[in-house]
């Protein structure tokens, strides 16, 4: 086939990806901007190249005409989670969206792959709107931790690099670097209470003085220099000392100083 119907045929794909890495993205900034946890860490995409999709069309004997129905990972996405629990809330999701729907689901983590490969898999039709009308693609959505992205990354470069022939010690160290992974997510699952509230404390902490600046940089146009430098001093010392409290309470305390000089300014 010519490079130039390639491009026609792999446009939309493209389209497709690029659209759902930005949906995918807002997802992780709609629980930003409530201040949650999202179950999303980060979103890739990508399409097949050419030369992978004849690779793979070879493999599984798919003839030219049949490679947009039988190739259904022409349009990839995979979507990073910090613990296994966050997949599965990736999952539902994604069910209850109504922009994809589902094709298939192939669950890796609870059926891993003979190689070690773990990772949940769904494969959802998407509509994009081209010049030539509405096109019904299909996209596999991969969902995984990033301990699980580690080894398949990893897992999957050493493949490329023996094709069939992998040695029999290399494999075997990829074993055991598979249960290793598994062991890490499952760790990192009975700890995922504490690391969540540690992270939650930090993004809270980070709100706080965020807010503060706004208020000492917008005091800086109305209120008295000297009086504006006595407050930011007052910050620097409760800052360094750390308390979270004292911190939230200065916060309010200059929200109302804040408040003032607006109504001052308003009369
Ligand atoms: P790419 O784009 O290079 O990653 P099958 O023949 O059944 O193994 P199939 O039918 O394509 O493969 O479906 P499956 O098993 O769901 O695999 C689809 C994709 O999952 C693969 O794409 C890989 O990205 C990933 N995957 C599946 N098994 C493994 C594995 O053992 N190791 C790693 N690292 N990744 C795996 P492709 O086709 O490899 O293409």
């Amino acid at each position: 086939m010519e490079i130039q119907l390639w491009r026609e045929i792999l446009a939309p794909y493209s389209l497709a990806v690029d659209e759902l890495v930005v949906k995918f993205n807002h997802i992780i900034e709609e629980y930003r901007q409530v201040k949650a946890y999202s179950p999303i860490e980060l979103v890739t995409g990508r399409v097949k190249t050419i030369s992978s999709i004849l690779e793979k069309a070879q493999k599984k004997n798919i003839h030219l005409d049949d490679i947009e129905e039988k190739i259904d990972d022409i349009a990839g996405i995979r979507i990073i989670c910090q613990f296994v629990e966050d997949i599965y809330k990736v999952v539902d999701i994604i069910r209850q969206r109504s922009d994809m729907q589902i094709k298939n689901e192939t669950d890796y983590i609870q059926n891993m792959k003979e190689s070690g490969y773990r990772s949940y898999h769904m494969t959802v039709y998407y509509n994009v709107e081209t010049l030539k009308g509405t096109r019904k693609l299909q996209v596999e959505i991969q969902i995984r931790t990033l301990a699980m992205n580690f080894w398949a990354t990893i897992e999957h470069s050493l493949q490329y690099k023996y094709k069939q022939n992998m040695p029999r010690h290399i494999r075997e160290r990829l074993s055991s670097a598979a249960e290793a992974v598994l062991i890490l997510d499952q760790e990192m699952s009975v700890v995922r209470d504490e690391i969540m509230d540690a992270q939650n404390s930090f993004t809270v902490k980070a709100n706080i003085v965020a807010d503060i600046l706004n208020n000492i940089q917008n005091l800086y146009k109305v209120a008295n220099k000297q009086e504006v430098i006595k407050i930011q001093d007052e910050f620097f010392r409760i800052y360094q000392v750390g308390d979270r409290e004292e911190l939230e309470k200065f916060s309010n305390d200059l929200d109302l100083i804040s408040q003032r000089y607006r109504a001052q300014s308003l009369r």
